[in-house]
């Protein structure tokens, strides 16, 4: 991480003797909050904005509805006033400029020449057979290479909403434009930022540009090129009506009269806990509201293909319910051992892990460094909720109201099973979900988790951690997520696909910490046990 405050004096320095202009003090003060930047960069923020002349700003439109413009035109922090007259020289945005045809054509020329313009695009851009479909200007370029030629010059690009970031609505089935994300058209990505939403907040848009601006470089990005400050957290994790979520409080319909006491929307459709975006902060139109506040579950506006991936917008993520999404190709399973013995066998000095139905390991050097130890029986379980907070007694209370059956099953042996197998998670939630008897129910959990349509994960809250040289996962805490969805109407197979996908990481996470304490330097897992005969347990151990 650079040192911001010296970036900023070095960039003061090239600025001495500009004119001076007022600053919205205001503004700083949610810039530097928004990227926990410290409060002793304001005077610094404050002097080179005081300075620093305006950058010019090409925004094009390409495949979309405009609403991340009209998002963009109801920021008041700083407000868009102020943006444009002060910090943006808006060279071109067809919607906003007073120009247009060959007048408008000729602006975005000259600026091209010009060169070290903020680059934003908005919407999806067709390729393949589909390029024509969107055209632009008087002379009809494909929008394609459009954006290929003024990336060229560009100082900064930035992809606004999820049309520019993925494709977007016009690259759902059948996508008839082949409309794609610009990502796939651009190859280098040094200068690049991607801004998802369908439309992305005013805030998010704003203030990504004004890090930009400010510093001269991106703010620290992930995988996908989103900014972490924004994009690094679930939907879901800052909800206002999380609490309600964990206490089993869920609207059961639109017209439910506790949606307006903030219970929680996950049974009519919320998708809060698959999306990354920091929403329930930034809020739309200057703060005024967003979806779950307005009383509509998220629909994962900001992840890519959410238009086909992620089912019925006002039903939980259901079998039978998929759009077009294919399941996800999970290549070829590999034949492990099935036996301790043949796992040590084909371990040899490697780093193993051992998930069977009987006993789980985690063997470095021959040692078995995973510990845990937990309450396995699920009467137990509950009764420990019960009691544990008012609410997860709640939760308990409302899962036994409405899966009687299932709680007295599982009341009705209360023998104290304490288990070292971590697999046992997998059997307790086939106790805590379902009636049927079964010979393996570690395995038909994770046959349930195969058999699910979607691959979002439901997280359950597994964590691990090195102690006394050992990984200790800690189970408990993520228990009482299988009830809080199974309550919001996810089913056996979704809850499955969440616990095997959150322990597996678990499990990894362990490794990877006591490899980096140890400064052991092994490529990979062998992997071993019934439960590892699985695809899923291989695409997320291997
Ligand atoms: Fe629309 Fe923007 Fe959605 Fe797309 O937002 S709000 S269709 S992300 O490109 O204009
Ligand atoms: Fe909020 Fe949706 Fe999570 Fe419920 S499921 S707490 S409404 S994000
Ligand atoms: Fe979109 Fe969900 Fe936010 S629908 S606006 S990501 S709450």
């Amino acid at each position: 991480m650079k040192d911001l405050a010296k970036v900023l004096e070095e960039r003061i320095e090239e600025l001495k003797g500009n004119p001076i202009r007022e600053v919205n003090s205001n503004f700083v003060d949610v810039f530097l909050k928004s990227f926990k930047l410290g409060g002793d960069l304001k005077t610094l923020v404050e002097k080179y904005l005081s300075l620093k002349p305006q950058i010019p700003l090409i925004w094009l439109s390409l495949s979309e509805c405009t609403g991340c413009t009209e998002s963009f035109l109801r920021n008041e922090i700083p407000g868009v006033e102020n943006l444009l007259l002060d910090f943006i020289r808006l060279d071109y945005h067809d919607v906003l400029m007073a120009d247009s045809g060959f007048y408008a054509k000729k602006d975005l020329k000259d600026s091209m020449a010009r060169g070290g313009y903020f680059l934003v695009i908005e919407g999806g851009v067709c390729d393949g057979f589909g390029e024509n479909y969107a055209t632009f200007g008087p002379e009809a370029n494909s929008a394609k290479d459009e954006l290929l030629e003024l990336a060229k010059r560009a100082e900064a690009i930035f992809g606004v909403g999820t049309c520019a970031a993925f494709g977007g609505v016009q690259a759902a089935h059948p996508n008839p434009s082949c409309a794609k994300g610009m990502g796939e058209f651009l190859r280098d990505k040094s200068h690049y930022m991607l801004i998802p939403g369908c439309p992305p907040s005013d805030m998010n848009i704003v203030l990504n540009l004004m890090y930009v601006f400010i510093f001269g470089m991106m703010p620290e990005l992930d995988a996908s090129y989103r900014p972490l400050w924004a994009y690094g957290k679930s939907v879901h994790d800052s909800c206002e009506r999380k609490a309600k979520f964990e206490s089993g409080d869920f609207v059961q319909s639109f017209d439910d009269d506790k949606n307006k006491e903030g219970y929680c929307l996950y049974k009519v459709g919320c998708k809060g806990p698959y999306a990354f975006n920091n929403c329930a902060k930034m809020k739309f139109n200057s703060k005024t509201s967003w979806p779950i506040q307005a009383g509509h579950g998220c629909i994962a506006c900001s992840e890519a293909n959410f238009w086909d991936e992620f089912g019925v917008y006002e039903e939980p993520l259901k079998k039978g319910l998929r759009h077009f999404s294919k399941p996800s190709e999970l290549g070829e399973v590999k034949k492990l051992a099935m036996d301790i013995e043949q796992f040590y066998k084909d371990l040899g000095d490697g780093i193993g892990v051992f998930l069977d139905s009987r006993e789980s390991r985690v063997i470095v050097n021959r040692e078995d460094i995973l510990q845990t130890s937990f309450e396995s029986n699920a009467g137990l379980i509950l009764e420990a909720l019960s009691k544990k907070s008012k609410l997860t007694a709640r939760l308990v209370e409302n899962y036994q109201r409405e899966f009687g059956a299932l709680y007295d099953a599982c009341m009705s042996d209360k023998e104290s099973k304490i288990s070292t197998n971590i697999a046992d998670v997998l059997k307790i939630v086939h106790e805590l979900l379902s009636l049927d008897e079964e010979r393996n129910p570690h395995l038909r959990a994770v046959n349930e988790a195969h058999s699910f349509e979607f691959k979002h994960i439901s997280d359950m809250d597994f964590s691990a951690k090195i102690i006394d040289d050992k990984i200790v996962i800690d189970v408990n805490k993520g228990l009482r997520l299988p009830l809080c969805y199974r309550l919001g109407g996810l089913e056996y197979d979704g809850i499955a696909y969440g616990v095997l996908a959150t322990l597996c990481r678990a499990l990894k996470s362990g490794i990877d910490q006591y490899k980096r304490e140890k400064n052991l330097d092994f490529k990979g897992v062998v992997l071993g046990g019934d439960l590892a005969q699985n695809a899923l347990v291989q695409k997320w151990m291997l």
